[in-house]
């Protein structure tokens, strides 16, 4: 008998279709108030749980005592409670690598959109408020030739290092858990402290994933050091700034900018300060949202689901 899974997100036919040769598929396209009851009850069977997003914890696990894997459509895995999987025989995977570059190109669009002011010229222009020259005003900044910090030099880092680097001459300042030499070697990147790269930096980009220890890594101290002429980026997880520190230093004139992919609460709140800024761009967590690599992610986790199934250790498991 096929083991029974549960698809929770929305994927590519061609990827059900692969499950399918070898699991009992049970696909929500979205989990709701509606659909949640219905998959509660198929969790009771369920061996493998693929999609991004879901909240795994004890809680949740005990609903599931026949499951062996939970595979994440994300690079990130901050919705794992890895010690209660852990403690139960449970495999969690992730997709790393397959997003790097998308994601690394939704950075470098949020680094030019922000200093050029991109969106807010957009608006300008297409409100009808172009009616003579372009008076100084609306000027922006340069980003090539400028100092680019990475906090968190991965595989997603490395991706915005390497655009940065060729494709602007930018200088690349880093700072990570560890050294990344293969990131100095062929981007020229310079490891530093914290403090040395908001110092120094003109744009300040923030890659690091979430965990206990990255929570607030940007607060209020952290902002104070950065230049006010920088500009900060956001495509990590919102919980890793501290977002009243954030929109008080842009408040307060302390950093030019921000833009921003993720923020504490999603979908952002209607009243968030941020929204009303116009040297903040904002965009709904698209990171890795375009049709080619969501398809590689659902791929690379149905990979990982029916690898996991069949007792041999899936490419992505995560090593706590
Ligand atoms: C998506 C991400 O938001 O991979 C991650 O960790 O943040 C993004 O790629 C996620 O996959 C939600 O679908």
């Amino acid at each position: 008998m096929k083991p029974k899974i549960i698809v929770y997100k929305k994927v590519d036919r061609k990827v059900l279709d692969f499950i399918a040769d070898t699991c009992e598929v049970v696909y929500f396209e979205n989990i709701d108030s509606e659909t949640y009851p219905v998959f509660l009850e198929e969790l009771q069977e369920a061996q493998g749980l693929l999609g991004s997003g879901l909240k795994v914890d004890k809680e949740l696990l005990d609903q599931a005592p026949h499951l062996k894997i939970v595979c994440n459509i994300a690079v990130g895995y901050d919705n794992l409670d890895l010690i209660a999987l852990t403690e139960r025989g449970i495999m969690g995977t992730n997709t790393p690598d397959v997003l790097n570059d998308t994601v690394a190109d939704t950075i470098m669009g949020l680094i030019l959109s922000t200093a050029r002011r991109i969106p807010e010229l957009n608006q300008w222009v297409k409100t009808g408020q172009w009616e003579s020259g372009l008076e100084e005003k609306w000027f922006g900044v340069d980003v090539h030739h400028k100092v680019l910090g990475i906090i968190g030099m991965g595989g997603i880092g490395s991706s915005v290092a390497k655009r940065a680097h060729f494709g602007f001459d930018m200088e690349i300042l880093y700072h990570n858990r560890t050294r990344n030499k293969d990131a100095e070697e062929k981007y020229g990147a310079t490891y530093c402290s914290m403090e040395e790269l908001l110092k120094k930096s003109d744009f300040v980009c923030l890659m690091t994933p979430l965990t206990p220890d990255t929570v607030n890594l940007m607060g209020k101290r952290e902002f104070e050091f950065m230049k006010e002429s920088a500009i900060f980026i956001n495509a990590s997880r919102g919980k890793t700034v501290d977002e009243d520190a954030l929109i008080q230093a842009l408040q307060k004139g302390q950093i030019y900018g921000a833009g921003l992919d993720v923020f504490i609460q999603e979908p952002v709140k209607k009243d968030n300060p941020l929204l009303s800024m116009n040297n903040v761009v904002t965009l709904p967590h698209i990171g890795s949202a375009t049709y080619e690599t969501r398809f590689k992610m659902a791929m690379t986790a149905a990979t990982n689901l029916v690898t996991g199934l069949q007792g041999e250790i899936p490419p992505n498991l995560i090593k706590k």
